[in-house]
């Protein structure tokens, strides 16, 4: 055992970890409370060598929001427009295809599409957005819309869940992201996202995905005003919920970024905060394959660190992220180049290997 992990009280949870035992809601705590983050990182890092060696996962990708209407009026989001805002747009299908026409000659493997709540929009326009995706790049896999999302279309469609989901992938959906999880807190929900789907919402909903066959991922936003008892119970529920249907593929906690919410006077999270979340989400999710560095949230920088404190997964180019920063200013990319991101990992010390929406490896041939 590594002299670090000793003198920061840890031995204990060292042999947890060493004999794959699973850890305690307690521990959590204490892997949350304990000073040394270097401790705490050098255990996770264990766990994500055993499970990913040195490989950190990427994937080239785009992002496109097709509705920034939403009347769900969350406080830490700074994307939303109210229905009825001058701000508010609604890409039609083809608009979509237009947004893509730039990448025509790009090799994309994944288009990640989420959006607003938008209640003007019928059930034949979800349909619409993934059959014109499809048909100008048939090659690409479509991860779209989240658990809220999902809801939101099974109201309009006036019919079961499980129907939907069958419809949206005839019209070519892969699997869904992590998003709207936010934190499994009623506390946290009736403060901040009240008119949303509830946490136990949240579940049902991705039960069923998973059940549909379909793969998702789960998120955490974090460095708000949530609790430590309420992260670590967040990470719990959702190991148990992947305990029961095996559906998730990546952990993604999402660092709060206050700029232009009603949040704003909660500073920003710090390098530890957000190194600290990976290792823990490491170390408690342990039925997870993969936890994801979204360098987006915490830089290119902490991402680079990261992956040595237990994110096997840094997703990928993104090519424009608007749900934050949507005014992409010099200090908050929004993109790197392919061969930004190899030379990124690579410098890292760690082995990049290109995957799809469903980690599948791409031949690099
Ligand atoms: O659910 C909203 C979050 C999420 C803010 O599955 C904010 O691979 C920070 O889920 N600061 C949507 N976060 C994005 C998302 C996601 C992103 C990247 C990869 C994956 C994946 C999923 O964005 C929302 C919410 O939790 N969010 N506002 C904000 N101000």
């Amino acid at each position: 055992m590594e002299a670090v992990i000793a003198r920061a009280g840890l031995a204990d949870i060292y042999g947890k970890v060493e004999k794959g035992e699973r850890l305690s809601y307690e521990d959590g705590l204490r892997l949350y409370r304990i000073p040394d983050l270097t401790a705490v990182g050098t255990l996770a890092n264990h766990v994500r060598e055993r499970m990913s060696e040195d490989t950190t996962y990427y994937v080239r990708n785009l992002h496109i929001n097709y509705t920034n209407i939403c009347n769900k009026l969350c406080k830490f989001c700074s994307f939303y427009a109210k229905p009825g805002d001058p701000r508010g747009y609604v890409l039609a299908a083809d608009d979509i295809v237009a947004r893509l026409d730039p990448y025509r000659d790009q090799e994309i493997r994944e288009i990640h599409m989420v959006a607003g709540i938008n209640p003007k929009l019928p059930y034949q326009y979800y349909l619409d957005l993934l059959s014109a995706v499809r048909s100008v790049r048939p090659d690409v896999q479509i991860k779209a819309f989240t658990m809220i999302e999902l809801a939101q279309i099974a109201r309009v469609a006036k019919k079961p869940l499980a129907d939907v989901l069958e419809d949206l992938k005839d019209a070519g959906l892969a699997c869904c992201p992590g998003g709207g999880a936010e934190v499994f807190s009623d506390r946290v929900h009736e403060e901040l996202f009240r008119a949303k789907l509830d946490n136990e919402g949240w579940f049902e909903v991705a039960r069923e995905v998973h059940r549909a066959g379909l793969k998702s991922n789960a998120t955490m936003l974090y460095g708000h005003i949530e609790t430590v008892e309420e992260k670590v119970k967040h990470l719990l529920h959702i190991r148990e919920l992947q305990d029961e249907t095996k559906g998730f593929l990546c952990f993604v906690p999402l660092a709060f970024d206050p700029a232009s919410t009603e949040l704003e006077h909660i500073p920003v999270t710090t390098g530890q905060q957000n190194l600290r979340e990976i290792a823990i989400a490491r170390l408690l999710l342990d039925n997870f394959p993969h936890i994801k560095a979204f360098w987006i949230m915490i830089t290119p920088q902490i991402a680079q660190l990261a992956l040595w404190y237990g994110a096997d997964d840094i997703d990928g180019t993104v090519n424009h992220y608007e749900i934050t920063h949507a005014l992409g200013t010099a200090s908050h990319r929004q993109v790197l180049g392919h061969d930004e991101l190899l030379a990124l990992v690579s410098e890292a010390g760690r082995v990049p290997v290109e995957r799809d929406a469903l980690y599948n490896l791409v031949d690099a041939a």
